[in-house]
């Protein structure tokens, strides 16, 4: 369902109220206790955040993609940390459930989601899949009513907090392939699934990642996604089409971060008797990543509404992933050259930003990935 034009406006102004009042001021502390403190969880809950996505019969706020991403370019303004905290709920950690769920998984779950009372969590990675996400090893074997989990997930986001995992199992072990593999929804405190110690990472503290165990983890047949087997592998893709946008749209919030920043720092800052940003060479560096910026936020508008209208996106998307995270490693590239000696040191943030937003060229889909994807349809739509 559409907002009407106000509606989305109040919206959007209040969490970019939120976002510069509350989430910015609070971004290093965050990333010193590699967590963000319960209070803030639920101001977002209270805004809605957890729900964006999530229709509202079920109890979010059911933006469409286009009304989603303008709620994110603003979101996406703080630390990825803030974001990645309602990130999985209103994508990968919820869209299989929207997309592929039967009425009673929906039902149950969503509502919860929606307003932040359980967390999602995405557990499609493994130790020996990642790219190659039809390869995952970890076997869910029929049993009586139900399945029997076994395997290992590994750098699964929210794991820590997670109340609710989608797992990628193996139903079909004798189906190599991606059409062996299901969908299912393992509530975390169900016996035999264990969560491991956060992993220490690069980048994005107080947004947290572990291993997820199966051990002879037992779920009943109405676990399955969809109530179908080996629909798993085409749920995630379909899951991670719509993710890809939302992550091209954040990609793009903290570009125009790091823009707004570098230029406001080329004003004051001052060498050889004036404010750097009357130099030519630093005009050309926030120049370029103004033009990236607006081509980032442009392509994901356009992929947006072209989803919106009901339009097969899946190229599309990949390429606002794989475009806006490469960009947004440019953009933090040369922020840190605007700020000199200071984007080197911890206490201006920068350097944060720059650490960052490696991750967005990695995660959901490498760039290579991308790269794969955009041009494997274009051949198919070629006819080849
Ligand atoms: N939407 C719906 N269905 C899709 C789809 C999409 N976006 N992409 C693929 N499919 C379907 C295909 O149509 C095919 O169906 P049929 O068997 O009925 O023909 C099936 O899924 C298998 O597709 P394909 O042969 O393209 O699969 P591959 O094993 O070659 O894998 C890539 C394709 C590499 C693109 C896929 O594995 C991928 O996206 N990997 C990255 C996963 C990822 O993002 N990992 C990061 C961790 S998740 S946070």
């Amino acid at each position: 369902m559409s907002l009407d034009a106000k509606t989305l406006s109040q919206l959007v102004s209040t969490v970019a109220r939120f976002v510069d009042e509350r989430l910015i001021p609070l971004e290093h502390e965050v990333a010193e206790a590699d967590a963000i403190p319960p209070a803030l969880i639920h101001e977002m809950q209270d805004l809605g955040l957890f729900g964006l996505t999530i229709p509202t019969e079920f109890g979010g706020l059911g933006l469409t993609m286009f009304e989603e991403v303008q709620v994110i370019f603003e979101l996406g303004r703080a630390s990825p940390a803030f974001r990645s905290a309602i990130g999985t709920n209103n994508s990968i950690g919820s869209q299989g459930i929207v997309i592929s769920g039967t009425d009673a998984q929906k039902q149950r779950y969503l509502p919860k989601l929606a307003n932040g009372e359980i967390i999602g969590s995405f557990a499609l990675t493994e130790p020996e899949a990642g790219s190659d996400a039809g390869s995952v090893r970890t076997t869910a074997i029929r049993d009586g009513n139900g399945y029997i989990i076994n395997g290992t997930k590994r750098y699964i986001t929210n794991s820590p907090q997670a109340g609710l995992f989608t797992v990628f199992a193996r139903t079909d072990l004798d189906t190599k392939g991606a059409n062996g593999v299901s969908a299912f929804l393992v509530e975390a405190d169900t016996p035999g699934l264990s969560v491991g110690k956060p992993d220490r990472k690069m980048g994005q503290q107080g947004a947290q990642i572990a291993d997820v165990v199966f051990n002879d983890c037992r779920v009943t047949g109405d676990a399955l996604v969809g109530g179908v087997e080996g629909q798993g592998f085409k749920t995630a893709m379909k899951t991670l089409d719509r993710g890809r946008i939302h992550l091209g749209a954040v990609c793009v919030a903290v570009a125009e971060r790091l823009v707004s920043d570098s230029l406001r720092y080329a004003m004051t800052r001052k060498q050889f008797g004036q404010p750097i940003a009357g130099f030519q060479l630093v005009q050309a560096m926030l120049a370029d990543s103004k033009t990236e910026t607006f081509a980032g936020r442009s392509m994901v508008e356009e992929t947006a509404r072209q989803r919106d209208a009901g339009g097969l996106v899946a190229t599309e998307a990949s390429c606002c992933k794989y475009f806006c995270s490469e960009m947004v490693g440019r953009v933090a590239d040369r922020a840190v050259q605007i700020h000199g000696g200071a984007g080197y040191m911890v206490d201006y943030g920068i350097e944060r930003f720059y650490r960052d937003v490696r991750l967005f060229r990695i995660y959901e889909g490498t760039s290579q990935i991308q790269q794969l994807v955009i041009a494997k349809n274009m051949i198919r739509e070629a006819g080849g």
